[in-house]
């Protein structure tokens, strides 16, 4: 028998997020709806089209650049070469809302492939835009240090590009198409086109220090210094606006105005909040325990909303990219961020929040004392209500859902682990391919703003289906206990 607990509205009732929802069809969304038209006619747009009818910007360039990105350079030699394969594809993927956006991916995935390198090593970048793909794409990838034209220059339909370059700075770097050659940027970027680089410092991340305090021997309160090695669990969050028409094209006027539609983090606005999947677990099938959850239906397979699960006491390490076009104000509403490092420098010893502007990056250093729900957010009201909300849930904080995992027998991974990805897996986008100092995630599960082919090959890398899983679980101990 499962034990079902029918205590109403314990969950995620952190006031600080229960205020969220209510307003995501409300008066915020219905202000950008109604705001006064951005003239077009009184903007650069002339320009642009000037731009876009002829090609793009094509600089005439010196001979000796039409080698840049060479990949047989005498440079690379005795060097780590890192492929590092793409394709620029336009496919339809599913909007916030209901209906579909005209995304352009790299690799049938918004962000695209996360690629993760050692300071120092080549990258050998091949973009491929595949025979009748409607427009051409490029890739600009901030981590390199090459010449811009013609290395990041448009890849026809139909043919294919490779550069290299020494990934010379550790950090986290965007990269985006450079549309066709510079023009209609804007819309490949802000339609999907971008992800990140990880470039791991030669000689290791540093070790963590978390001040505290504690009382001391003499019955004094004293600085508490706590170290944690520099091996981490790992997340990775990349924050984007999306202006869309109700056709869920890209629409630009709203972009030149600074009109957000959605923000997206990790190509899903409110990607990470719960689903029906905890729903069934905390004992409250077909009622949400969370005010706002619009990815609310296991028939949406990899595009459910997932939940961040970290233990306690735990190194956690997140990349943060802003891949758009407004400021991320990131905050953990209930933490201060431990560490905050750009490039390898370290920028906070601890602060509540920090700011990155466009195509600006962080490495957040955290440690979750307490189990709880904890959310990281733009704290920018505009953008927690259209999509930037993450929910993190850090230890075991959750009894409903701790008795149901005993009940059916499947507790004892949770328990093991600290956290309930033990049981769930934390979902698969959320984590950049492993380095040296990765701390493994227990599990995975599928989940993506991405095409079924690319779902399937995260199941493929044993990524759990929970849409298959956790029904296939439910039936079983409902059938035990007749
Ligand atoms: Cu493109």
């Amino acid at each position: 028998m499962i034990t079902m607990n029918k205590r109403l509205n314990f969950m995620f009732t952190m006031a600080a997020i229960a205020v969220m929802g209510g307003a995501l069809f409300g008066s915020s969304f219905t202000s950008q709806m109604t705001g006064s038209t951005f003239d077009f006619s009184k903007s650069d747009n002339a320009a642009l089209q000037k731009i876009h009818d002829m090609g793009g910007l094509e600089l005439v360039m010196p001979a000796a650049f039409a080698e840049a990105g060479n990949c047989d350079s005498d440079e690379y030699a005795d060097r780590t070469v890192v492929e590092f394969p793409l394709t620029g594809v336009s496919i339809d993927l599913p909007r916030l809302g209901g209906g579909t956006f005209s995304a352009m991916t790299f690799s049938e995935q918004i962000p695209g492939p996360t690629l993760r390198v050692t300071q120092g090593d080549v990258v050998k970048m091949t973009l491929t835009v595949p025979d009748g793909e409607p427009t051409p794409h490029g890739n600009d990838m901030h981590a390199s240090q090459v010449t811009a034209v013609p290395t990041f220059g448009a890849v026809q339909p139909g043919t294919e590009k490779t550069y290299c370059y020494i990934a010379q700075v550790p950090g986290v770097y965007k990269y985006h198409c450079s549309g066709i050659n510079v023009a209609a940027m804007d819309q490949h970027v802000l339609q999907g086109m971008y992800g990140i680089a990880i470039v791991d410092p030669i000689d290791g991340y540093s070790k963590l220090m978390v001040e505290k305090t504690a009382v001391n021997a003499n019955g004094d309160v004293a600085r508490d210094r706590q170290f944690y090695s520099a091996d981490a669990l790992e997340f990775s969050l990349q924050y984007q606006q999306m202006y869309l028409t109700d056709a869920g094209t890209y629409d630009a006027t709203k972009m030149f105005a600074h009109q957000t539609t959605w923000t997206a983090v990790n190509g899903q606005p409110f990607g990470y909040v719960p689903n029906e999947i905890h729903n069934l677990l905390n004992g409250h099938p077909g009622t949400n325990i969370f005010v706002a959850q619009p990815w609310n239906s296991m028939d949406l397979h990899q595009y459910q909303s997932q939940l961040l699960f970290t233990p306690t006491g735990t190194h956690n390490r997140i990349f943060v990219e802003n891949q758009g076009n407004e400021p991320v104000f990131f905050h953990i509403v209930g933490e201060i961020l431990d560490r905050v490092t750009q490039g390898n420098r370290v920028q906070s010893g601890a602060t509540e929040t920090w700011l990155l502007g466009g195509s600006q990056n962080m490495i957040v250093d955290i440690v979750y004392d307490e189990p709880g729900i904890y959310v990281a957010v733009n704290h920018d009201y505009a953008a927690i209500y259209t999509g930037a909300a993450t929910i993190f849930v850090a230890g075991l904080p959750l009894p409903v859902i701790n008795e149901t995992a005993t009940a059916l027998g499947v507790v004892q991974g949770a328990v093991d682990t600290g956290m309930y990805a033990g049981v769930l897996g934390n979902p698969y986008d959320s984590i950049p391919p492993y380095g040296s100092q990765s701390i493994h995630h227990p599990a995975k599960n599928v989940h993506c703003m991405c095409s079924d082919g690319v779902a399937a090959a995260q199941a493929a890398d044993g990524a759990v289906e929970l849409w298959v899983a956790v029904p296939a679980i439910l039936a079983a101990a409902a059938e035990a206990a007749e």
